[in-house]
């Protein structure tokens, strides 16, 4: 016997039928103040849903993202609200859904960073792993099991090691970091109360989606921004671990209509969303300098390798071994044909224009900023 057969399950008291329920249209995200979190709020707004934000308390300003959404709620009162919490704090969680009573959740929150996941492997098992149980839990307890639709940000690093490419939903997973292993376990918690308890819980197998809001920490950002800043003259060299990988980018905005689309269908399932390209890591700096009419021209070989500016001979790029991985992800491409094909979901947005957005978003960030200094 379980505490969920003994607990009194306080929701279910005054609960409407699951289609009565769903009317309401309330969303609870995880992870709102991620790259992902902002769009989909944005998203969810569109659609009419009332939204509901888990953040974390932190000593500096961690709502940068919501900011425009904020001021958009003076016109919109009691659309949008955010409650502190964080995925490592059950009885939090149990206090915010059955507060809520969301009718659906998105799952976005994680230490989501796979380098930093080798430096802090016990907590991203906690909050990436562990976090996602403890919010199924949550639901659970509250009785809202039969009611909540659920979606889990699972990743195409459970792919890993190339063991088969086009990546797809029946690829099999090994994952190859920490971070890697941690959503493993989310996945399979995903599936396991799918089939265990009948609950509408999905994953969304996303490959990798960017922005000009993606964390400045990840290769992308870190690229569109150097572009940016060197172009301007505020920054010399660009220092870069592994420029061999490749990638599976995608445009985040995109990627968010395919997480919500999942869960508006008739039956639970999990889904790929990826473009069917793959980029180097190379790729993505030749046209990110493009962008600021930089052109490259590479030489040397492994840690000796670096680009040079075609027109100053200035280096640009180099390589830092300081940001290899213990064990890398080479390759990542995935197969989105499940997901085109029952979620009517295609991606719009192509690789060149990503990089293009990125780029001009920075470019246009780091001006304002020297005509404030000046
Ligand atoms: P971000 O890193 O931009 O956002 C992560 C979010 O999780 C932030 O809001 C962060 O809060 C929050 N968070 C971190 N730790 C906790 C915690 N202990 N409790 C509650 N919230 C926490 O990620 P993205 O938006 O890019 O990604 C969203 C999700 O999708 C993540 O789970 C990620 O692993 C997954 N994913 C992302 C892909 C991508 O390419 N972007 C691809 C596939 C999966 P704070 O702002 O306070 O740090
Ligand atoms: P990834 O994204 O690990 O794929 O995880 P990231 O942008 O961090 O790395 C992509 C590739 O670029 C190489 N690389 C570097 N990466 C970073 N961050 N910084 C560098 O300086 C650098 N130089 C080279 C990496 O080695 C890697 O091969 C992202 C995250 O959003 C995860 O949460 C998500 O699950 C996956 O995408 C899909």
């Amino acid at each position: 016997m379980s505490i969920f057969d003994v607990a009194p399950a306080f929701a279910q008291l005054n609960l409407p039928s699951t289609e009565e329920y769903r009317k309401r249209k309330v969303a609870l995200i995880s992870g709102i103040t991620g790259q992902d979190g902002s769009y989909l709020t944005e998203l969810l707004l569109s659609k009419g849903y009332q939204v509901h934000g888990i953040i974390r308390r932190s000593s500096s300003f961690n709502t940068g993202r919501l900011h425009h959404l904020y001021e958009d709620q003076h016109e919109h009162p009691g659309k949008f609200k955010l409650h502190y919490g964080d995925l490592s704090d059950s009885t939090n969680l149990v206090y915010i859904i059955a507060q809520v009573q969301p009718t659906e959740i998105y799952n976005l929150g994680a230490q989501s960073h796979v380098k930093v996941s080798f430096e802090m492997a016990e907590y991203t098992g906690d909050v990436d792993g562990l976090g996602t149980l403890r919010l199924l839990d949550a639901v659970r307890t509250c009785g809202l099991e039969k009611h909540v639709r659920f979606y889990q940000a699972s990743t195409s690093e459970l792919y890993g090691k190339v063991v088969e490419t086009p990546q797809s939903e029946t690829t099999p997973f090994y994952p190859r970091s920490p971070y890697g292993c941690a959503k493993l376990y989310a996945y399979w918690i995903v599936v396991n109360y799918r089939e265990s308890y009948g609950m509408f819980a999905c994953n969304g197998i996303l490959f990798n989606h960017e922005s000009p809001r993606r964390g400045r920490t990840f290769v992308t950002r870190k690229i569109s921004r150097a572009a940016a800043d060197i172009s301007l003259g505020k920054q010399s060299c660009l220092y870069l671990g592994n420029i061999d990988a490749q990638r599976d980018w995608g445009h985040a905005r995109d990627y968010v209509e395919g997480m919500w689309r999942m869960l508006q269908q008739d039956t639970p399932d999990d889904f790929v969303l990826a473009t069917g390209e793959t980029h180097p890591v190379r790729e993505f700096i030749e046209k990110a300098f493009k962008v600021v009419n930089i052109k490259l021209r590479w030489s040397g070989e492994g840690v000796d390798e670096q680009a040079v500016d075609v027109k100053t001979g200035k280096v640009i790029v180099r390589v830092d071994p300081k940001y290899f991985r213990p064990a890398e992800v080479d390759l990542l491409l995935g197969n989105p044909a499940k997901a085109e094909r029952i979620l009517g979901w295609k991606r719009q947005i192509d690789f060149d224009t990503l990089v293009k957005e990125m780029v001009e978003a920075d470019l246009t960030a780091a001006k304002s900023l020297v005509e404030d200094q000046n």
